[in-house]
């Protein structure tokens, strides 16, 4: 099954959108198989967000996802990485619509709430900064068969 990390930035922990949030990723029908409240490190942060390190808004980043609390998770299901970036909405709050987590509660592209990894790559790449393996549950809803 395809998987994908999403990080709830510490915006929507301060805010006290977790359980909003979530419930959206229940109600689709998703897999939640990994939570985790933590308190991101430097380098969590860092290998997160390499990809952005050249970018001007780099350091400012790491400092705003590293400032409170976050909650990881891993949600699993078919096209579950095109699925949770729909839900999540554009970077651009501009751009964002109305229906989606950033469109519905964010106006800052940077305190844009939510992060959710962009390919099966990023994936791969971004579940363990956060989670190993043994913290990844395999196990199937009762009501799969009528979600799928
Ligand atoms: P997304 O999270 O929508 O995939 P990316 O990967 O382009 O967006 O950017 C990662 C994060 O960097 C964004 N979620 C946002 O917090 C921050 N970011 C992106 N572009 C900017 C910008 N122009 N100014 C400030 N922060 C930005």
């Amino acid at each position: 099954m395809e998987r994908t990390l999403v990080v709830l930035k510490p915006g929507a922990i301060q805010r006290e959108l977790m359980g909003e949030i979530i419930k959206r990723f229940e109600l689709k029908g998703t897999t939640i198989i990994g939570m985790k409240l933590l308190h991101a490190t430097t380098e969590q942060a860092n290998r997160h967000y390499a990809v952005h390190k050249e970018k001007s808004f780099f350091p400012e980043l790491v400092d705003y996802i590293t400032s409170g609390p976050i909650l990881a998770m891993v949600l699993a299901g078919p096209n579950i990485i095109e699925i949770v970036r729909l839900m999540t909405g554009k970077t651009n709050p501009l751009e964002s619509a109305p229906g989606t987590i950033r469109g519905d509660f964010s106006l800052n592209t940077q305190k844009n709430l939510i992060h959710a990894s962009d390919s099966v790559e990023s994936a791969e790449y971004e579940i363990p900064i956060y989670f190993m393996d043994e913290e990844l549950l395999e196990y199937h809803l009762l009501n799969e068969s009528s979600i799928y």
